[in-house]
C-alpha cells in the first residue's frame, strides 16, 4: 500500500491525498460503506459503483468469522472473490463488535473469550487469531485487534485498557511479519490510536502508534457516546502526532458534519453505518438538508429525491413514490434510501476534496454544514 499526499489545505489540516492498493486507488478523504457480512445491505455491487462511486468498502472479521466461516471464505479465495467487490476492500478486528456484545464476553491479556451472537457458541478471539482471520478473508487493509472502552469510563480503565491494546498490537505486528497473504495481493495493517476522552493518554498512545511505523494509523474509541467537541479535541491531538505520511483513519464516524470536522483536523477516512442504518429509517441525506421520508410533507411532493446529487436512484425516484414505499414496508423503500444516502456521502467526501484542491476548503466548509445538517 502506497500513500501519496496531493494538497493540504492551508487554512485547515485537511489533506487531499492517493492510497494505491493492489486492487486500485483511493482518492482521499474518503467514506467507506460498511458492509459488516460482505454485504452492504441492500445494495448490489453493481449500484455500489455505478451509483454510489465507492471506492473502498468495509467487511467485519467477527460476523465473517462466525458466517459462512473461514472453510467457505479460503474455498471462494478470500471476500473479493466470494462478493465479487474487484477493488479495496478493509475489514475491521472484530475488537469493536466483540465490546458491543457486553453480558456475553471476557477480556483477558490473551484475547476476548465470546459467545456467538447467533447460536451462543463459545469462540476465543487472540491478536494473533484476528490476523491469522484476516488473512483467510484477504482485505487489502487489515485492522489491529483493540479494545474500544465504552464511554463514560475512568481514567484507570482507560489506562490500563490503552496498554493491552498496545500490548496486542505487539503481538498482531509480530503475527503480520510472520505470515503471508493468501491471495498473492500485500495487506497494509492499520493500528488503532486509543485512550477515551483523556488528553494524556490519547498522546501516549498516539506516540506508540506511531513508533510502530505501519502503513496507516487508524484512531478508535471516539463517537462512542462522548460530545462532539471532545472528539474534535481528541482528534486534534491525535493527529497533531500521526505522522503525515500515513493515512489517518477515524473509525466509526459519523454525521455529514462530524466527517467535515474530521476532515479539516487532518483525517483522510472514515466508515460509518449511519447512511444505511438511517436510510432503512426513512432518513435521508439530501444536497439540500435532511428528510424525513416518514414525514406527511413528503406524502405529494413528486419531485426526485435529489436532482442535484445526479445518478439514477436519486433522480429517477421521487420524494412521494419513496414516501409510499416506505409506509408499506417495502424491501424496495430500504434500498433506494440506502444507494441514495450512500451516494451523498460519496459525493460529501468528493465535494470536500475538490474543495481541498481548489483551496477554498475553509470558506466552504461552515456553509455546507449549515445547508447540508438543516431539517426540510
Ligand atoms: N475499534 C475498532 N473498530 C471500531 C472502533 C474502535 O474503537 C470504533 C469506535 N468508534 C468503531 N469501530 N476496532
Amino acid at each position: 500500500m502506497k500513500f501519496e499526499l496531493q494538497k493540504t489545505d492551508s487554512q485547515t489540516k485537511a489533506r487531499a491525498g492517493k492510497i494505491t492498493t493492489d486492487h486500485g486507488e483511493i482518492l482521499t478523504p474518503i467514506f467507506m460503506p460498511v458492509g459488516t457480512a460482505g454485504t452492504v445491505k441492500g445494495v448490489h455491487t453493481k449500484e455500489l459503483l455505478e451509483e454510489v462511486e465507492a471506492q473502498i468498502i468495509l467487511g467485519n472479521t467477527y460476523h465473517l468469522y462466525l458466517r459462512p466461516g473461514l472453510d467457505i471464505l479460503e474455498k471462494a479465495g478470500g471476500l473479493h472473490k466470494f462478493n465479487g467487490w474487484d477493488k479495496p476492500i478493509l475489514t475491521d478486528s472484530g475488537g469493536y463488535q466483540v465490546f458491543s456484545l457486553k453480558e456475553i464476553r471476557k477480556i483477558t491479556e490473551e484475547g476476548v473469550y465470546f459467545n456467538s451472537h447467533i447460536d451462543g457458541s463459545k469462540h476465543l478471539f487472540t491478536p494473533e487469531y484476528v490476523m491469522d482471520i484476516q488473512r483467510v478473508i484477504g482485505a487489502d487493509i487489515i485492522m489491529a485487534f483493540d479494545e474500544c472502552p465504552p464511554y463514560p469510563c475512568d481514567h484507570e480503565y482507560a489506562r490500563k485498557s490503552m496498554h493491552l491494546t498496545h500490548r496486542w498490537l505487539k503481538r498482531c505486528v509480530k503475527r503480520i511479519n510472520e505470515t503471508e497473504p493468501k491471495y498473492g495481493h500485500s495487506q497494509a495493517l492499520f493500528p488503532i490510536v486509543q485512550g477515551s476522552v483523556f488528553k494524556d493518554l490519547r498522546i501516549q498512545s498516539a506516540e506508540f502508534i506511531a513508533s510502530q511505523d505501519q502503513p496507516g494509523n487508524a484512531i478508535g474509541g471516539l463517537s462512542v457516546g462522548e460530545p462532539a467537541e471532545d472528539m474534535y479535541e481528541m482528534l486534534e491531538i491525535v493527529n497533531g502526532i500521526l505522522p503525515e505520511s500515513k493515512p489517518r483513519y477515524l473509525m466509526g464516524v459519523g454525521t455529514p458534519e462530524n466527517i467535515l470536522e474530521g476532515i479539516a483536523l487532518g483525517t483522510d477516512m472514515f466508515d460509518c453505518v449511519m447512511p444505511t442504518r438511517n436510510a432503512r429509517n426513512g432518513m435521508l441525506f439530501t444536497t439540500q438538508g435532511i428528510i424525513n421520508i416518514r414525514n406527511k410533507k413528503w406524502e405529494d411532493d413528486f419531485s426526485p429525491i435529489d436532482q442535484e446529487l445526479g445518478g439514477y436512484v436519486s433522480t429517477f425516484y421521487s420524494k412521494a413514490y419513496l414516501k409510499h414505499l416506505n409506509k408499506c414496508q417495502e424491501m424496495l423503500a430500504a434500498q433506494i434510501a440506502s444507494v441514495h444516502n450512500l451516494r451523498f456521502y460519496l459525493w460529501l467526501v468528493g465535494e470536500a476534496r475538490n474543495h481541498i484542491l481548489a483551496g477554498d476548503f475553509a470558506e466552504w466548509k461552515p456553509l455546507a454544514i449549515k445547508k447540508l445538517m438543516q431539517r426540510l
